[in-house]
């Protein structure tokens, strides 16, 4: 608790924060080595402490247990209170970016971050929630708040799916706006979602599933449903479900989250015809899976499936003609003056153009259900709006495999790091620099030159790739690898085939290039890059798509391109204009920072495995962002608004100052008692060493509004 008196600050309060069971918030620590970072961070979480501060931004530790710490009790506990009043929790950082936003009616975003398994689902899950029961309510917009909740379990079930580090890996990139009116009540919500890992429907490696959505429909489903669709309750029916040989998790219950999945429709507001249609695309796809192709004579491809399964389930559940799609699967239609000509595939291509057709159907469905569910939880009434943003994307991951996806999805953690860098590191020493406060410069490693590598235009791995695909004639995979060793030989976080033994003595085989992220080196099989970029469908397929009798087919087929003939823009190249829209987006607004760390490979709980958590915090750049807290200043505020808020609290500054704002700061600080190393004046704003400083004025403020809110004058102020 933070006492005003005779209008001193006493922070004992604050420094207790320095207990038998490590220190709550780094900047605290004696020394800013590795090791005592990591000693403390050990300490707490053998204490079930899996929270830790670095100023604001929080560190989090995967216990890989339940914590009892997620209860209503606690989230009343943590509302309306400041940082280091209590220990640190994810709802404390929810809290204080809900009061920021409140006070100071700005964009706030959330960006968790971590590598795959670290927890950053559960963490965006848990704020969620938070602002979910905690934020003032009605009984109408209680409906918008469970649209938001139940909106998690439908995307997990239909974008998320056991890897080999996480048996809930989302395989999709979220970016949820929650929106809230100037009361504070949460009234909307809306979702952008960023690349999902298609390739996952038709290819699953060893020890993987597919999403889940398709274990919990054969698992779970209802004895009519499953007739209805065609259905054998058994996972191991279905080549697309059985590829990694584990279609049963002991760590996962799909009968109970398909019981889950269909309740959580009904509230988003889908109604039983789409859900019928959307299990019978979930169907289609299985069965789509099951078709067998053989090769005649004349090696061209011959579908050899069930042909009343076909029968039944082509018009019954995908909505097309059984006929037009298996001529569709096995023939190619190419127009010779103006009249079509059927050529035959091989084998190899029809098992292309069906894997092609269900990863189109199931992706577009996805997309489709997200903006099924923005539609739900869209709020046109209130005119004034701020915004919480929390970002939850897929990890950096590397497998013994890597492949198209793991480019794309470390890419994308790239991308992150590179805004984090530049939101803490970078902006934050240009900041003193232009503000003139003398600042001793903190040396931290950019990851801008991997980004570039990446993406820049013409001459990044993105635009070599697109080349390829572009490039008429004999372009390969390979042919590709040749271009990038030709290009991008010389830089120094990339390693060519000829390079490798010579760099990091480690050989790589002829089809794979490394590249040295900033997480850890990656080894990238090449094999399938041109195709995946390429993403392409056939044109008579979509054709056929668009005039399913399955209305969620058909809508998702004829949103397309109009021009279809007009060639799409490649996968990277999208999802590379698409992270760049995010960074725009989370630029503009306030930014929260949770650290989610990995505490082992086992998911065991309380295994704390010192050398994989010394890895993350090392490339997260944990203690680059120490030593900038520890030196810099947690906050700063500019002296006109620091100044107005206030100004209560110091009988000088109240109820006006009548000379220029930062002598008027200078002397309100004064009259409070920040001590000399607690806070600089700079150009345009006064900065404080300490978040605890701020708080302690800010509780200051709040018990000055509480005992002199009767007068009017004052009441006035309080109510701006
Ligand atoms: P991720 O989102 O960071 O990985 P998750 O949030 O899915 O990781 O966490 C992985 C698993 O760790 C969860 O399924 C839980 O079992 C456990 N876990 C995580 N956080 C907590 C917590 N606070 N308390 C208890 N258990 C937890 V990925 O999506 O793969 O990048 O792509
Ligand atoms: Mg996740």
């Amino acid at each position: 608790m933070y006492l005003v008196v005779q209008g001193q600050l006493d922070m004992e309060g604050a420094l207790t924060a320095r207990d038998r069971v490590g220190i709550q918030d780094f900047v605290l620590l004696d020394e800013t080595t590795e090791t005592a970072f990591l000693s403390n961070l050990k300490k707490r979480f053998s204490e079930d402490l899996i929270y830790t501060y670095i100023g604001t931004l929080l560190v989090s530790v995967n216990p890989y247990k339940e914590l009892d710490i997620y209860n209503k009790k606690q989230m009343d506990l943590y509302m309306g209170v400041n940082f280091f009043e209590l220990p640190p929790h994810i709802y404390a950082l929810a809290d204080n970016a809900y009061h920021t936003m409140l006070t100071e009616f700005n964009n706030h975003f959330i960006l968790i971050s971590g590598e795959s398994g670290a927890g950053k689902t559960e963490a965006s899950k848990k704020i969620l929630q938070y602002y979910a029961v905690s934020c003032p309510s009605t009984t109408l917009l209680d409906t918008v708040r469970d649209k938001m909740l139940m909106s998690n379990p439908v995307l997990e079930a239909f974008g998320n799916a056991k890897t080999l580090k996480n048996d809930n890996s989302s395989r999709f990139g979220k970016y949820m706006d929650i929106q809230f009116d100037s009361q504070g009540d949460a009234v909307g919500g809306h979702i952008l979602n960023y690349l999902l890992e298609k390739s996952r429907v038709v290819h699953q490696n060893h020890g993987e599933r597919n999403f889940h959505i398709f274990y919990q429909l054969v698992q779970g489903g209802e004895e009519d449903l499953l007739h209805q669709l065609g259905l054998e309750r058994d996972c191991q029916h279905y080549n697309y479900l059985t590829q990694g040989e584990c279609a049963i998790v002991s760590s996962i219950n799909d009968k109970n989250d398909w019981k889950t999945v269909k309740n959580a429709l009904n509230v988003i507001n889908i109604d039983e015809t789409d859900i019928n249609h959307l299990f019978e695309i979930i169907a289609s796809v299985l069965h789509l899976g099951n078709f067998h192709f053989e090769s005649n004579s004349k090696g061209q491809a011959i579908l050899n499936s069930n042909a009343e399964l076909l029968n039944y389930f082509s018009p019954q559940l995908l909505g097309v003609n059984a006929e037009t799609l298996r001529k569709g699967l096995t023939f190619r239609w190419i127009e010779v003056k103006k009249d079509e000509v059927l050529s035959p595939f091989t084998t190899d291509h029809a098992i292309y153009a069906r894997d092609a057709l269900a990863k189109a159907v199931y992706g577009r469905t996805f997309t489709w259900l997200v903006n099924k569910i923005n539609e739900s939880m869209e709020n046109t009434n209130s005119t004034r709006k701020t915004v919480i943003g929390l970002l939850d994307i897929y990890g950096f991951e590397v497998f013994n495999l890597n492949s198209f996806e793991q480019f794309c999805i470390n890419y994308c953690n790239e991308k992150l790091q590179q805004l984090f860098i530049q939101l803490t590191l970078k902006s934050e020493q240009e900041e003193y620099e232009a503000e003139n406060i003398e600042w001793e410069p903190v040396q931290f490693f950019n990851n801008k030159i991997i980004c570039d590598l990446v993406e820049e235009r013409h001459r990044g791995i993105i635009s070599i790739l697109d080349e390829e695909c572009l490039r008429p004639g004999d372009a390969t995979d390979l042919t590709f690898l040749e271009r990038l060793e030709e290009k991008m030989g010389s830089h120094p976080h990339f390693v060519t085939h000829r390079l490798a033994d010579k760099m990091t003595r480690k050989t790589l085989e002829r089809g794979d290039f490394r590249l040295l992220h900033y997480a850890g080196e990656v080894t990238y099989c090449v094999v399938g890059f041109l195709d995946k970029n390429n993403d392409l469908l056939y044109r008579n397929i979509k054709d056929l798509m668009r005039q399913s009798k399955n209305a969620i087919v058909r809508e998702c087929f004829s949103s397309m391109d109009p021009d279809s003939r007009r060639r799409p823009e490649t996968v990277a190249t999208q999802f590379k204009s698409s992270l760049l829209k995010l960074t725009e987006i989370l630029m503009a607004k306030e930014a929260w920072y949770v650290r989610c760390l990995k505490s082992n490979e086992s998911k065991q709980p309380g295994k704390f495995d010192e050398a994989l958590i010394r890895h993350q915090v090392k490339y997260l750049g944990l203690m680059e962002h120490l030593r900038v807290r520890r030196a810099g200043f947690a906050y700063r505020r500019r002296y006109d608004v620091f100044l107005q808020r206030y100004k209560p609290l110091c009988p000088a500054t109240w109820p006006h100052w009548r000379g220029e704002p930062a002598d008027g700061v200078e002397v309100l600080v004064q009259h409070l008692g920040y001590l000399p190393h607690e806070y600089k004046m700079g150009r345009t704003k006064i900065f404080i060493r300490h978040a605890r400083t701020l708080f302690a004025t800010e509780d200051a403020f709040e018990r000055c509004k509480h005992e002199l809110g009767e007068c009017t004058s004052v009441a006035k102020h309080f109510s701006n």
